[in-house]
């Protein structure tokens, strides 16, 4: 068995959970946010059988879509008299972050 912990724009993140419960899967979401963009994404997490983990990524890259966000920088530390031009700065957000991983135990009680 595998964790599949898949992190995505929030705007997809329904239609991700919705189409890995058409085909069966068993997911959970979490509300989350980046690091860099400070914005909120979601984060889903899914135990899957090895043979399956193809299948859902197959449908995270069904349903994720990449994005360019616009990010305003925070201006430095300023001497009096120095002047900053805050010109905004495009980022590729990717449709998804995924990592999966070896499941050790798994036990449904
Ligand atoms: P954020 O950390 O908010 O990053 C959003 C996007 O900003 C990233 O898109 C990337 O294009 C850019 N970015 C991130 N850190 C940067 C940096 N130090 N310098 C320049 N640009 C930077 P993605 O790579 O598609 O990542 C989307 C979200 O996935 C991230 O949101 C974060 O929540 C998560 N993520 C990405 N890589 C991760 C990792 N190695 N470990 C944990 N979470 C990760």
């Amino acid at each position: 068995m595998k964790l599949v912990v898949a992190i995505v724009h929030h705007e997809d993140a329904g239609a991700l959970v919705d189409a890995l419960l058409d085909r069966e899967f068993r997911a959970t979401r979490l509300a989350s946010s980046g690091g860099f963009l400070k914005q909120s994404n979601t984060t889903v997490i899914l135990g899957v059988d090895d043979d399956a983990v193809e299948e859902a990524l197959e449908i995270v890259r069904d349903t994720c879509h990449s994005r360019t966000q616009v990010v305003n920088p925070m201006p430095p530390i300023m001497e009096p008299g120095e002047f900053f031009m805050p010109y905004p700065l495009e980022v590729e957000v990717g449709g998804a972050t995924v990592f999966v991983m070896p499941v050790e135990r798994f036990e449904r009680i």
